[in-house]
């Protein structure tokens, strides 16, 4: 109808930001993983988002957020984070799509590739302004943790559950990155050579470093994560490679990143609660 629609988007063009602090944040909370919990569940529970996508509906959000999460044969990590992760970010205001982006082959997984590719393919869709690089088993436990960009990037993973809430180590930049698009952009992304488990969070530090920018970090009080208990994934064996990669990241980052990531994309599906991106790609060198 045209004169409802037309009052539609009268009542969006008239509608006040976001405040930066969210009236719906409830601070720390105790996360519950229902052994028996269902997609439907988590679908009827979060009527509001559509083909993965919500904005808030009373404001206008300050940022537009891309969630992108790594994954493969992880399931019931997936529907537990997607759970949390929903209400979360409602109750921060954020206008965000959450993407999955799955590794189809069965060779050696490459997590930093997954997210060059999230983040090429969520970018055709739409204009985000931030990205979120998210482990698909970590849970944030408060929701004064906000998933929006900053003036630098930033690391949203100061502690976790099974390492005692502390930072693992000067530099770790690991689990749950947020960059600007602008901000990824100028690092070329992640490189697309580490294949198996470690070392491309430390890589991105390292391009983040270079250009000059420096990373922040909310207060380890709010800072705070549950991982899903799991072991080493088939697949996902160690990179005894990673320690030379690291040497040559000033060398290579021009050449090895967004600007040389090569992959065939199988699909890109919209499901009730996320886009999922179903890609394959060789393992080279
Ligand atoms: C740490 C980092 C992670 C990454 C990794 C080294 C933290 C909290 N996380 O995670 O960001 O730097 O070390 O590569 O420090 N995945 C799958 N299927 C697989 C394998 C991996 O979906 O078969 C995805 C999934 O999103 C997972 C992520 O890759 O969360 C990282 O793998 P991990 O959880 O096995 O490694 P972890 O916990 O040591
Ligand atoms: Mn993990």
């Amino acid at each position: 109808e045209l004169t409802s629609s037309n009052e539609a988007s009268i009542t969006k063009l008239k509608l006040e930001k976001c405040p930066l602090l969210s009236p719906h944040l409830r601070g720390p909370s105790k996360l519950i993983f229902k052994s028996n919990l269902t997609w439907e569940e988590v679908q009827k529970e979060n009527p509001k988002v559509q083909n993965g996508h919500y904005h808030p509906e009373d404001c206008k959000a300050l940022q537009r957020v891309a969630i992108l999460i790594p994954h493969r044969n992880r399931e019931i990590h997936l529907l537990y984070l997607l759970e949390h992760l929903h209400p979360f970010l409602q109750r921060q205001q954020v206008e965000y799509g959450i993407y999955v982006i799955h590794q189809a082959a069965r060779n050696k997984f490459n997590r930093a590739k997954l997210l060059n590719v999230g983040y090429l393919e969520a970018l055709k869709e739409e204009n985000w302004d931030c990205f979120i690089f998210h482990d698909v088993d970590l849970v944030p436990e408060n929701d004064h943790n906000l998933y929006m960009c900053d003036t630098q990037p930033k690391h949203l993973v100061v502690g976790r559950n099974n390492t005692g809430y502390r930072l693992r180590y000067k530099g770790y930049f690991g689990g749950v990155t947020a960059l600007t698009r602008d901000q990824f952009s100028m690092v070329n992304g992640f490189s697309n050579n580490y294949w198996g488990w470690g070392g491309e969070d430390d890589d991105l530090r390292i391009r983040v470093e270079i250009q000059g920018m420096t990373i922040s970090r909310p207060p380890p009080s709010i800072a705070k994560y549950t991982m899903i208990f799991h072991t080493r994934d088939k697949g996902n064996e160690v990179n005894s490679a990673r320690m030379k990669l690291l040497q040559q990241v000033s060398r290579v980052w021009q050449t090895d990143g967004l600007n040389s990531c090569s992959y065939n994309l199988l699909s890109m599906k919209p499901n009730p609660l996320y886009i999922n991106i179903t890609v394959d790609f060789l393992e080279t060198s």
